[in-house]
């Protein structure tokens, strides 16, 4: 692995990465620890995510492990831990919603911690100049919880699209490769790649696009791409978004966690498709490519989901499973993907 050059992504164990050397360290662009893992083995001054997404098959604590494939610079913006090299920077922010402000608009607690952990980032990234969000990964508690009328995750939702209005950034068309679940516990947490070169962002045809969903979805469009791909990096890289069995703006297959699997996977297959035509001619983005994180709602759906992925991917693909909920509550999976960069898993 120390070879690689290029962005890199492992999926190791805590006990692995524990016993890494402090050089090793160098190169590490960001870590999402997945599950009950304790943040102690991860240096600081290396930016952290702590996911409360139980892992259900493996180790209990994953650490999802972004390497740059050479040095990196650490610092720290506002509440915003970050690193970076010259096309890239990985950071990560988590804000407690029982510690916002209090406001007298009624605006929720969470829409405003959504709002503010984007508006810092978007701050870092206009100063230090990486001003294309890439890929931002998305967790808080009780994302199908109603309160005040509303769905927390459209609460989310109007969050984020007010940090892009106010960072002037756009809410639809070249917006980036998102996901967006609930975790088990904890603050609203966001972790996230940016770059120095805008990525294009790619659609599924078999699906509306998010940010035109109609209104039945929430009154504020989610804003994200279902891919976003960067070309010009060392290594072309491609970050599809959760894909859920979803075809137009429509759930398909409720209550059918096998068929919900399978149609996740054609539109990943659609995605990819449409990345292949833009992309670069020599990157690989054929299913069996990229590199999965797939979120089952309910833990006991374990073994009929795997099954079903195995007959997508086969057996060699890095592929990590943990539990969460997923923004619809007829939703039971959410898949996510990326591939172009190196990678490595723990068996
Ligand atoms: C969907 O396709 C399923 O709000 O950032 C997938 C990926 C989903 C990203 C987000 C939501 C998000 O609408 C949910």
């Amino acid at each position: 692995m120390s070879l690689v050059r290029g962005l890199s992504l492992a999926y190791m164990p805590m006990s692995s990465v524990r016993e890494c050397a402090p050089q090793w360290w160098d190169e590490v662009l960001g870590v999402a620890i997945l599950g009950e893992g304790d943040a102690g083995c991860v240096p600081s001054g290396v930016p952290l995510a702590r996911v409360a997404t139980p892992v259900l098959a493996g180790p209990r604590s994953v650490c999802e492990v972004w390497r740059a494939g050479r040095p990196t610079r650490a610092g720290v913006h506002g509440r915003v831990r970050y690193r970076c090299t010259e096309s890239m920077l990985f950071g990560a922010i988590a804000l407690d919603e029982g510690e916002m402000p209090v406001d007298a608009d009624g605006v929720s607690a969470l829409q405003r911690a959504t709002r503010a952990a984007y508006r810092e980032v978007f701050d870092l990234l206009d100063e230090a100049g990486y001003p294309a969000l890439f890929r931002a990964w998305n967790y808080f508690p009780a994302i199908n919880a109603v309160i005040d009328g509303s769905e927390r995750y459209w609460q989310f939702n109007a969050g984020r699209q007010d940090a892009f209005g106010a960072g002037g950034r756009s809410t639809i068309g070249s917006v980036p490769a998102a996901c967006a679940l609930g975790s088990a516990s904890g603050p609203f947490t966001l972790y996230f790649i940016a770059l120095r070169d805008a990525p294009q962002a790619i659609e599924n045809p078999r699906q509306v696009c998010a940010y035109h969903y109609p209104r039945q979805y929430g009154p504020r469009s989610p804003t994200f791409a279902r891919a976003s791909l960067a070309p010009s990096l060392t290594s072309p890289t491609l970050f599809v978004s959760g894909t859920a069995s979803i075809v137009g703006h429509e759930t398909l297959h409720r209550g059918d966690v096998v068929a919900q699997t399978a149609e996740s996977f054609r539109n990943i297959e659609a995605v990819l498709g449409e990345a292949r035509r833009a992309a670069p001619a020599g990157i690989a983005l054929a299913p069996g490519d990229l590199a999965y994180k797939v979120y089952v709602r309910h833990a006991g759906d374990l073994d009929a989901v795997r099954r079903c992925v195995r007959e997508h991917l086969g057996d060699a693909v890095p592929v990590v499973y943990v539990q969460a909920d997923v923004c619809r509550e007829d939703l039971l999976v959410e898949v996510e993907a990326s591939g172009g960069h190196a990678m490595e898993d723990w068996r």
